[in-house]
């Protein structure tokens, strides 16, 4: 891709003097967990924790980093290409350095981050960082990139920069979201549209986050044992039945080929193919407004990562099993990278109060740790919050996802 792809400059504009502060959103996976990096579809929506990234132009030639959640300062010059230092700069530096590699590299400045998005918790405080981080530079060099320039260029820097082998779904995810809405989001084509979450019964209902405190992280080793082991069963399957990727695979086909690959591979692909079934049909779900279709399916999508993915944790296992059981709760399922982190409810709007202290306690008493909840509206992703420093209207999505 060459520079000029990206990023279309405001005409003959200056560099802007003054300091300017771009927000990015947290993000939460309603369903279609592990299938952004096979071609799948997932269904998250933006939370309103917020990243925030002031950015200021300096006048030498350096670039500075400073995080107020881990009080330090990194200075870099603008000629430096150092390799990630293993820390939470590691994300701004990586989004500059994506930003360099693609000749649309931004003026020296300082950049200021600070934030409340809980940190380890599957909940991508980390593309938070990325996208606020983006934003703001490319604030500063005066260019309007698209959804989809963003997100990747993003993505590529938690790839290539940080080395974590994420898929797609929280960079697109916090850039395009909008409020009130779950964005449904084709990994492959990136093709996205905006489901609604408050028709019918649906509209009743209330999304509840709880946060095990059991640490989460993307960059540890099992996530990308996960990833490897369902490309190898990916790549039998390809090869047999000429699909592009998993997101074209049904249980049959794979059914015929599971002498071919190993009883890791065989599993990681059914959780895959079975949930892309359950993205689908929690579109249908929530165009019905029907919150006991949608909590079905979050139920099967955790008894599937549970089993087959085998990415949740005996904390989570016992969160998601009690908050089932707990009255006004339609569906519940670990959320995120997995091994730790946050699960999602679907609970009564009347009830997620005493939800949120029912579950907490059940917790408190089994594992003598103290759980958190959050009661969250579906917000407005970073294109959304920062447009009005880009002087632009926010477009349409482009064309339909799970149409296929
Ligand atoms: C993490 C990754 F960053 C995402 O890309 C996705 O794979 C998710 O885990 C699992 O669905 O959040």
């Amino acid at each position: 891709m060459t520079s000029e792809k990206y990023g279309t400059p405001t005409p003959s504009a200056p560099v802007p003097s003054r300091a300017m502060e771009c927000l990015a959103p947290a993000r939460v996976n309603l369903l279609g967990e592990h299938t952004d990096y096979s071609g799948g579809l997932v269904l998250p929506m933006a939370i309103p924790f917020v990243t925030r990234a002031a950015i200021r132009p300096r006048t030498d030639s350096h670039c500075s980093f400073t995080s107020e959640l881990f009080s330090t300062t990194l200075t870099l010059d603008q000629t430096d290409r150092s390799a990630a230092r293993g820390d939470w700069s590691d994300y701004p530096v990586g989004v500059l350095r994506e930003l360099q590699n693609r000749g649309a590299e931004p003026p020296p400045f300082d950049l200021r981050l600070s934030g409340n998005v809980p940190l380890a918790a599957g909940l991508s405080s980390s593309a938070s960082v990325e996208v606020a981080s983006a934003m703001a530079m490319l604030a500063l060099t005066q260019t309007r990139w698209t959804i989809e320039e963003i997100a990747l260029l993003c993505r590529r820097a938690e790839n290539e920069y940080v080395g974590s082998p994420c898929g797609i779904m929280d960079q697109f995810a916090i850039v395009a979201a909008q409020a009130g809405h779950a964005l449904l989001l084709d990994t492959r084509t990136l093709a996205y549209e905006h489901l609604p979450m408050n028709k019918g019964e649906l509209g009743e209902t209330r999304i509840v986050i709880c946060n095990s405190m059991v640490r989460h992280s993307v960059a540890n080793g099992e996530y990308g044992i996960r990833r490897r082991e369902s490309e190898e069963g990916q790549a039998v399957l390809v090869a047999r039945f000429g699909l592009r990727d998993l997101g074209d695979a049904t249980i049959a086909q794979l059914d015929s080929v599971c002498s071919e690959m190993s009883v890791a591979a065989l599993r990681r692909c059914r959780h895959i193919i079975t949930e892309n079934a359950r993205v689908r049909a929690a579109k249908e779900a929530m165009n019905a407004g029907d919150p006991i279709a949608f909590g079905k399916l979050m139920l099967g999508s955790h008894t599937s990562q549970q089993n087959d993915f085998e990415c949740s944790c005996e904390e989570i296992d016992f969160l998601v099993e009690t908050a089932a059981e707990l009255p006004g709760c339609f569906g519940a399922r670990l959320t995120g990278g997995g091994f730790g982190g946050c699960t999602v409810n679907l609970v009564q709007h009347g009830e997620a109060e005493r939800f949120c202290s029912a579950l907490k306690a059940a917790y408190q008493r089994r594992f003598s740790r103290t759980a958190e909840t959050y009661l969250c509206e579906a917000a407005d992703g970073a294109w959304r919050q920062n447009s009005h420093l880009f002087a632009t209207t926010v477009p349409e999505p482009a064309s339909r996802a799970g149409a296929k």
